[in-house]
C-alpha cells in the first residue's frame, strides 16, 4: 500500500500526500517510508517557530504564508499541539487561525505533540522528506513552545526562530535556562505593544554575553502588519543547516546545547555537587577531562 501511495505522491497527488502524512503521524509503515525516501536530497528550508503559547506563532506563520507564496515557493506547515488531556486529540484551532486555503501550494497539518518528546510530534523527519519529495521548498514547524523542546527542534530544522513578546509584568520568559542558546533568530512579536524596545534591549544584552554567535533580534507585529518581510529575508539569508552539516556534527551541536540547558538548570538550583566540582577544577585539583566526565554524570542524574 505504501509503495502505491508513494507512486501517486511522486506524480504530485495531494491526497496521497495527506494520507502518507497521516500514516507517518501514526507511526505506520515507517521503515518502508524511511527506506524509500532516505536517498532524496534535503531540498527544503525547514523553519521552526518556538515560544510560549499565546506569543503568536500561528498568527505569524499565517502572515508569512502569502509572502512565501508570492515568491513562488510551495509551503507546508506542521503545527505540533499539546495533546489535550481532555479530548486526547490535537487541538485544531491553529489550522483555522492560519486561514483555510484552497491553494495547492499550501499544506497545513496539526499534529499531536507526544509527551516525552519535548514540544514536537513524532516522525517529523519522515514527514519533512515526504514534503521534499513533492517539491515543497519551505516547511514551517510550529512547536508547542515552553523551552524544553528547543534543543530537539534544531535537529529537524535549518533555522530556529524564537518568539518572545514584550514583558507583560510576569517573569521574563526568555530567561528560562538555555532558551536563547537554541535560537538562530529572536523575534520580539506583538511589537505594537508599549514595552517592545525594553524587551528587545534585554534580549540583545543577554545574547551579547555569548559574542561568538550573531543572533538577529527583530521586531514584528502581526497586528500592525510590520516586520514580516524583513523576518523572511533574514530567515532566507541563513545557511541551510541540514544540507551543510554532517549528521555527526548535528549530534554534537545538539549534545552541547542539551548540556548547556541542563547545566543552567542545575546552576539556577544552586546544585551543591556542581559547585564543589567546579571549584575543585578551578583550583587545579581535578584535570579537565575528569571534571568534564563528572559534570556529565552529575547533569545526567539531575532532573532537568
Ligand atoms: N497585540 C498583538 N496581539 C497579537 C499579535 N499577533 C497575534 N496576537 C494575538 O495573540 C494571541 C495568540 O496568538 P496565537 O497565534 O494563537 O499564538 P500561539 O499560541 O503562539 O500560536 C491571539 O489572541 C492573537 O490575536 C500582534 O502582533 N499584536
Ligand atoms: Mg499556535
Amino acid at each position: 500500500m505504501i509503495a502505491a501511495l508513494l507512486d501517486r505522491l511522486r506524480q504530485g497527488d495531494r491526497n496521497a500526500l495527506a494520507r502518507l502524512i497521516s500514516l507517518a503521524a501514526q507511526g505506520e509503515g515507517l521503515a518502508e517510508l524511511q527506506a524509500s525516501l532516505a536517498a532524496n536530497p534535503r531540498s527544503a528550508r525547514v523553519v521552526a517557530f518556538t515560544g510560549s503559547g499565546g506569543v503568536g506563532k500561528s498568527t505569524l506563520i499565517g502572515k508569512l504564508i502569502p509572502l512565501v507564496r508570492s515568491q513562488g515557493h510551495k509551503v507546508a506547515v506542521l503545527a505540533c499541539d499539546p495533546q489535550s488531556p481532555l479530548s486526547g486529540g490535537a487541538l485544531l484551532g491553529d489550522r483555522f487561525r492560519m486561514g483555510s486555503s484552497t491553494d495547492d501550494g499550501v499544506f497545513i497539518r496539526s499534529l499531536a505533540a507526544q509527551s516525552g518528546h519535548g514540544a514536537l510530534a513524532d516522525h517529523l523527519d519522515v514527514m519533512i522528506r515526504l514534503f521534499e519529495t513533492v517539491g515543497f521548498e519551505v516547511i514551517f514547524l510550529e512547536t508547542v513552545g515552553a523551552g524544553q523542546g528547543d534543543v530537539e527542534v534544531r535537529r529537524f530544522s535549518d533555522v530556529v526562530v524564537l518568539m518572545l513578546q514584550p514583558e507583560t509584568g510576569d517573569d521574563v520568559q526568555w530567561e528560562k535556562a538555555g532558551i536563547l542558546e537554541c535560537a538562530d533568530i529572536v523575534v520580539v512579536h506583538k511589537a505594537d505593544l508599549p514595552t517592545t524596545e525594553q524587551t528587545a534591549a534585554q534580549v540583545r544584552a543577554a545574547l551579547d554575553l555569548s559574542p561568538a554567535r550573531h543572533v538577529p533580534v527583530l521586531r514584528v507585529s502581526t497586528k500592525a502588519n510590520t516586520g514580516h518581510a524583513e523576518l523572511w529575508q533574514t530567515i532566507h539569508a541563513l545557511p541551510l543547516r541540514r544540507q551543510h552539516a554532517t549528521a555527526a556534527s548535528l549530534l554534537l551541536e545538539s549534545a552541547i546545547a542539551w548540556f548547556k540547558e541542563r547545566y543552567q538548570a542545575a546552576e539556577s538550583r544552586h546544585d551543591a555537587e556542581l559547585v564543589k566540582l567546579i571549584e575543585a577544577w578551578q583550583r587545579g585539583e581535578t584535570p579537565t577531562e575528569i571534571a568534564a566526565q563528572s559534570l556529565l554524570n552529575t547533569l545526567t542524574r539531575a532532573k532537568p
